[in-house]
């Protein structure tokens, strides 16, 4: 069995493996049919050859806002978005650069939709499938969806290193809260108000923001589902991602929640 046919929910996973994929390189888009208002936060650091392609690949059948959350770019990436012609775009600035997890948490800030999508500026994912990564909220299902290159098609060459922290945080989560979490850094996901409400609190300011999102959510367990999706490489610029402070605040987020596991199972011993 592999890895596809193992993972979650099976009607929503089927109906992704018997489709073909567009000319736009996604997964066909599922009809929405909600007034429901979904929140898309773009958070961007110096994205100034992908940003405007980003945002106009949005849907516009959506009932919908975007906040893009500029970290402090240093590059053209606001005048990119100055030009779009789209009233749904709300611009709120960092002075300096704070951070993914901090440009992350400043977008929620100033969501006011039911629903919230986060998706990366550098093109390596699809707008064109926003409405799968929210439609399993629609459907009450779950609480998150997490957008999975594993399940989905990636059309790059995933660094060792990533799939090493992945496959370290899905034993993590997997051993702990029993639950298989493959894609656990992927930043195009979903959440729901009472998701918005948990991981609010988080408190890792970069990179690590990714991972104690997860680990906040199954602690207070939230539902939680992957959906494929389609993952591109960089086509421009470099990744910001800084290899030893993501090992860092990945490692510490993990501790905590070991710290507050050991605790809860002392907690229980001493009750017997
Ligand atoms: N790394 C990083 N990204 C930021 C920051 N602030 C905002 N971002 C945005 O967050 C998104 C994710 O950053 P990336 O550097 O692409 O991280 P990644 O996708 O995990 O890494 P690559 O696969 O190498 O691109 C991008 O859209 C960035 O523009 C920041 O301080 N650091
Ligand atoms: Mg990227």
């Amino acid at each position: 069995m592999n890895l596809k046919n193992t993972l979650l929910n099976q009607p929503i996973q089927e109906k992704y493996q018997e489709s073909q994929l567009e000319d736009s390189g996604s997964y066909p888009t599922q009809q929405i049919n909600s007034d429901l208002l979904i929140s898309v936060i773009i958070p961007v650091y110096n994205e100034e050859n992908s940003i405007k392609e980003v945002i106009e690949r949005i849907p516009n059948h959506l009932n919908y806002e975007i906040i893009l959350v500029d970290d402090g770019s240093t590059d053209n990436s606001l005048e990119k978005v100055k030009v779009i012609n789209n009233k749904y775009i709300k611009v709120v600035k960092h002075k300096s650069n704070k951070g993914y997890g901090a440009a992350i948490l400043t977008g929620i800030k100033s969501a006011t939709g039911d629903i919230i999508v986060t998706m990366d500026s550098d093109g390596q994912h699809c707008p064109e499938e926003i409405p799968n990564i929210i439609n399993p909220i629609l459907n009450k299902k779950v609480d998150i969806v997490v957008g999975s290159r594993y399940l989905g098609n990636c059309h790059f060459k995933i660094p060792i290193y990533t799939r090493l922290g992945e496959f370290i945080i899905r034993s993590f989560i997997w051993f702990f809260y029993n639950q298989k979490i493959y894609n656990n850094q992927n930043g195009f996901r979903a959440y729901n108000r009472r998701a918005i409400k948990i991981i609010s609190k988080t408190r890792d300011k970069g990179m690590g923001f990714s991972t104690e999102v997860l680990l906040r959510a199954v602690h207070n367990k939230l539902r939680i589902i992957e959906i494929p999706i389609t993952a591109f490489p960089r086509k421009y610029g470099v990744s910001y991602v800084n290899l030893i402070k993501i090992i860092k605040s990945i490692s510490f987020c993990i501790f905590i929640f070991l710290l507050l596991k050991i605790r809860i199972n002392l907690y229980k011993l001493l009750k017997l």
